[in-house]
């Protein structure tokens, strides 16, 4: 028995098989996706979270670049009641078209068409899962159905400086929010007519009706000229026929949200923004809330026990300030300052940890500082190791450093005492 719906039959589909290059070492043995963030979530679980919070409960998740933990934490974290029809299903490249993965976003929905012919919806919500951001889906659902477009295409403004990273939007002059034309990362991007320096950018996220996206997929597949993406070839193909439409993010009303957090979308796909979207939630007051539960962004981090702050051998407090800590984290007479702790990390005696961000499992040792620092999953640090003090040392340690300054230690590194 299916739930009883309202409105239009909707089925999201999650592209989740990106590779996150500019987040290595993050990304050396895990899709982009399924990058830890916040201490207790993934980078999935913000897509994942805005669609159940819209109400669209059926979810295929495309995966396919190391996408091991991702499909774990997908089928363990987002399991859901079949009985009323509700599913999030982590979905590997199909290889219908022969002994090949898929080529691009494009080709990863052509591979599934199965499953949107098995769920026979009337709209597709398509979303990236590389972004922190909260947005409510079926406005922009019900915009598409009003406008009569085939497909809409989610917008936020940017700088111009930035059009390379993003497909750019350029808008008819009537305002009635049909695109006249669609760029993906071009180098001489149109600037908006109100203001020279700011783009319109695609955000990733679609709206399809169901047949207008099985026709345009199908009809990229046969065409051995395009790169078979979404932004590069599936939009355009709308664009020309004047049946795309942009959808504006800043119309997008979320329940709870303040004045600060509004129209907040942040892409963490480079190391530097990954660590500054961190620092902005161990602010005093951050931009992007997560104790807005009326929108809430949510997971589950296994069972674990409290965090624990206790005081150390030689009676040295442990404690932690401005910081977000996970579960399971035991903080024994040492300090954590302006840091975010994910589950089950561990801080012994007369170490400081500043300014940085631990995954699961990492483990301090004692008389160690760490400054400015990611450490990844299960790292250990031996005792009396300095980490982001000098610099050229820690890249002579093998470590990776960006031009910040910030060094990034990642999984299954060997730390030297
Ligand atoms: P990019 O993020 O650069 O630009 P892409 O690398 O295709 O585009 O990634 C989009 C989403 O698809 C990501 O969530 C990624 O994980 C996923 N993905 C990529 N290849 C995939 C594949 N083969 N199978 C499954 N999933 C795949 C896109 C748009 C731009 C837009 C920016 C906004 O193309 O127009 O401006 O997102 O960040």
């Amino acid at each position: 028995m299916a739930a009883r719906r309202h409105g239009p039959k909707v089925l999201a589909i999650v592209l989740a098989g990106g590779e996150g290059k500019r987040l290595m070492p993050l990304t050396a043995d895990r899709a982009k996706p399924a990058v830890p963030f916040g201490g207790v979530y993934r980078l999935v679980d913000f897509a994942l979270s805005n669609l159940a919070n819209s109400g669209y409960i059926k979810m295929v998740v495309l995966t396919q670049y190391k996408s091991h933990s991702l499909d774990r934490h997908v089928s363990m974290t987002w399991r859901m009641s079949t009985v009323l029809g509700n599913y999030v299903t982590p979905v590997p490249a199909q290889q219908r078209r022969g002994k090949q993965w898929f080529l691009g976003s494009a080709d990863a929905i052509y591979q599934s068409l199965n499953l949107i012919h098995d769920e026979k919806p009337d709209i597709v919500v398509v979303v990236g899962a590389d972004h922190v951001y909260r947005m409510d889906f079926s406005q922009m659902v019900e915009q598409h159905i009003d406008s009569g477009a085939r497909v809409s295409v989610a917008a936020i403004r940017q700088e111009i400086g930035l059009a390379y990273q993003f497909g750019v939007i350029e808008p008819t002059d009537d305002g009635d929010g049909r695109i006249a034309a669609f760029r993906e990362k071009p180098s001489d991007p149109k600037a908006l007519a109100d203001n020279p320096n700011e783009i319109l950018a695609s955000m990733g996220n679609y709206v399809f009706d169901a047949d207008a996206l099985i026709e345009a997929v199908t009809t990229d597949a046969d065409n051995d000229d395009s790169k078979h993406d979404m932004g590069g070839d599936i939009v355009p193909y709308f664009v020309e026929r004047g049946e795309a439409y942009a959808y504006d993010f800043k119309d997008n009303e979320i329940p709870g949200a303040t004045e600060r957090d509004k129209g907040y979308w942040r892409d963490v796909g480079t190391i530097d923004s990954y660590f500054e979207a961190h620092m902005d939630l161990v602010s005093i007051h951050p931009i992007f809330n997560l104790y807005n539960y009326e929108w809430p962004i949510v997971t589950s981090p296994g069972n674990y026990p409290p965090a624990k702050f206790v005081r150390g051998g030689s009676d040295e407090q442990g404690i932690a300030v401005s910081s977000a800590v996970s579960p399971g984290c035991i903080i024994s007479g040492s300090v954590a300052n302006n840091s975010v702790l994910g589950v089950d990390a561990r801080l012994h005696s007369f170490s400081h940890v500043e300014d940085s961000v631990l995954l699961d499992g990492v483990d301090i040792g004692r008389h160690c500082r760490v400054r400015r620092a990611i450490i990844d999953k299960d790292v250990h640090v031996p005792d009396g190791v300095d980490i982001g003090a000098d610099l050229d040392a820690d890249r002579a340690r093998g470590f990776t450093v960006t031009d910040s300054g910030i060094v990034v230690i990642g999984k299954g590194t060997v730390i030297k005492p």
